[in-house]
């Protein structure tokens, strides 16, 4: 690439001026850093972690692995990349995501202008030079763009539980794991939670402990995962047509079709409302998407999340298939619930359902009656004493702000991104925030992210703010900022979009509902398609709604 680089120090990349402030070493900082690279910027990227990989490198709990199928859920930027790399299973394990994460850390010498173990405490936006000053805890560096790469589900959400202080036993989160591993065997463990992560990590921790309570508030639905090592000859052609593939994947509302093997009947229903068949012709649908298993049930009919009754015949296939495996009737009942499928994040599994039939398994309602304490040797609810050895907290996170807000960031005037935010995240177009001028989000609040693959929606922002800051350089501009009425317009738009369909109905972490006091605000954007389209238009239209000075 030809442009030279804003400050005069390319080369130095221990340097205390950069072009570009990065949060974040996982999949979205990893690959802003080597776009910024490619375009001739200088960048550095401050990790709290020790390795690289985000989400895979803290959440190792037992039975962690993606439920986005490998083939998909991988970076396509490089094309020597997608050939080289082969994934062994149909959803990749923890340790395979992380393995992939520092092959390309290394592939791209990327570690060179990564500082590991460096938490960034707060950024301030020095107006008169219009630079960032990106304080960490140790040391502060200054660049002309701060892009945060902080990831949405990176904040953990430890609930603040009365007495959780006083218990003698070992705990810990999901999504904090120990590296060592954590061997149950013989052991009392509570699981509280029945999400992602509870639902993967359920089944293997059963088989060790002596005892397994688990602790839900809300049933989740599951479909299995159905994994297992990929067919060569699918791994075969889709390493062929990886353009074509891609390019179909990204035309999407989700921008994935959730089953790269599926055989292409399982496509012409999804473009069908689930009423155009008969019960036993929807069942049929049902039936077969649930035998290849994964995400792409949601995707059996056109309708499915934009319509209750649609819906509820997808949940009552589900609740069919609990009632099916899990022998006790009213374990059964209480797994299966009554809300939307879909409205919170769907599950995919390995044996969920089927360990409750486990005799040292046993399901605790805590959605009657919540947890009232923790004690020194265990969990009280329900009036109830469960004593345990072991607590895991499988509660989630404080998701797609949580990291953010974490952050002292102030932009002009001094102005505090949490108070900005106070009643919820606004900006324009899921990047960039008024009032912060030269800040972008990768996967923000108000873009696709988490209501899409990650992957395309990582790297569909890198290639943007990689442009756009490369077009500022061109047209000799300093700075770039959302107008206030672009802002006021998307966040309106985003809502509109969110409210044409099922998802504002359940206390999901899409919603912030899962953490006491936060606003209750629906923040992914739904359409993966319309939105990169919209992305290219702004462009295209001279950065509409931004103003460059
Ligand atoms: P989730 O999906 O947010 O699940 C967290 C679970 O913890 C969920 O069942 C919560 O119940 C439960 N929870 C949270 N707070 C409490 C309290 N105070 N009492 C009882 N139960 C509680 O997080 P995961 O880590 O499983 O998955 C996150 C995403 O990662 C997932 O969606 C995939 O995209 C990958 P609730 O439903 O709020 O009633």
């Amino acid at each position: 690439m030809s442009s030279a680089p804003l400050h005069d120090n390319a080369a130095h990349t221990q340097s205390d001026r950069v072009d570009a402030v990065i949060v974040g070493a996982g999949f979205a900082g990893l690959y802003m850093l080597h776009k910024l690279r490619e375009l001739g910027f200088t960048a550095r990227v401050f990790e709290a972690g020790s390795g690289v990989g985000g989400t895979w490198f803290w959440n190792r709990y037992p039975g962690a692995r993606c439920d986005i199928e490998s083939l998909e859920y991988s970076y396509q930027f490089d094309a020597a990349l997608q050939q080289e790399w082969d994934w062994s299973e149909r959803y990749a394990t923890q340790p395979e995501l992380l393995k992939y994460a520092n092959h390309v850390a290394d592939r791209f010498s990327l570690r060179g202008d990564i500082t590991f173990n460096t938490r960034v405490t707060g950024a301030r936006f020095d107006d008169a030079a219009g630079v960032w000053q990106v304080a960490t805890a140790s040391g502060s560096v200054t660049g002309r763009f701060f892009i945060l790469a902080s990831g949405c589900l990176s904040s953990t959400n430890l609930p603040d539980f009365n007495g959780a202080q006083d218990f003698t036993g070992d705990w810990y989160h999901t999504g904090n794991w120990p590296h060592e591993g954590v061997d149950f065997t013989g052991k009392r463990v509570a699981v509280i939670g029945t999400g992602s992560s509870a639902i993967q990590s359920i089944p293997h921790i059963a088989p060790q402990a002596a005892q397994l309570y688990v602790f839900q508030r809300t049933p989740n639905y599951s479909i299995p995962a159905h994994n297992g090592p990929i067919p060569e000859a699918l791994r075969q052609r889709i390493k062929a047509t990886y353009p074509q593939f891609r390019a179909e994947n990204a035309a999407t509302g989700f921008g994935s079709r959730f089953d790269p093997g599926a055989a292409p009947e399982l496509a012409v229903t999804a473009e069908m409302s689930a009423h155009a068949l008969s019960e036993a012709e929807r069942t049929a649908v049902y039936e077969a998407r649930w035998q290849r298993g994964g995400l792409g049930f949601l995707s059996a009919f056109a309708d499915l999340i934009f319509d209750k009754e649609a819906n509820d015949s997808a949940a009552e296939f589900i609740r069919a298939k609990i009632r099916a495996t899990v022998r006790d009737p009213a374990t059964a009942e209480l797994l299966s619930g009554k809300s939307i499928v879909g409205c919170k994040r769907l599950c995919v599994d390995s044996g969920y359902y089927e360990t409750f039939n486990r005799d040292n398994v046993s399901l605790v309602d805590v959605g009657a009656a919540p947890v009232e304490a923790i004690t020194a040797r265990g969990i009280r609810a329900g009036g109830q004493a469960y004593e345990v050895d072991c607590i895991v907290y499988a509660t989630g996170f404080d998701a797609m702000t949580g990291a953010m807000m974490k952050m002292d960031i102030r932009g002009m005037n001094d102005l505090k991104l949490s108070e900005k935010w106070a009643e919820g995240p606004r900006n324009y177009l899921g990047l960039c925030v008024t009032g912060f001028p030269n800040m972008f989000i990768i996967t923000g609040p108000g873009s696709p992210s988490v209501l899409s693959n990650m992957l395309p929606s990582i790297e569909q922002h890198v290639r943007w703010i990689g442009q756009c800051i490369a077009d500022l350089q061109a047209r000799q501009a300093q700075r770039i900022e959302a107008t206030r009425a672009a802002e006021d317009a998307w966040v309106g738009h985003v809502n509109d979009v969110a409210n044409s369909s099922l998802y504002p109905g359940c206390n999901s972490w899409y919603l912030g509902a899962n953490v006491p006091g936060k606003p209750r605000v629906f923040m992914p954007y739904l359409g993966f398609a319309p939105y990169v389209a919209k992305c290219d238009e702004v462009v295209a239209n001279g950065y509409e709604g931004f103003a460059l000075a």
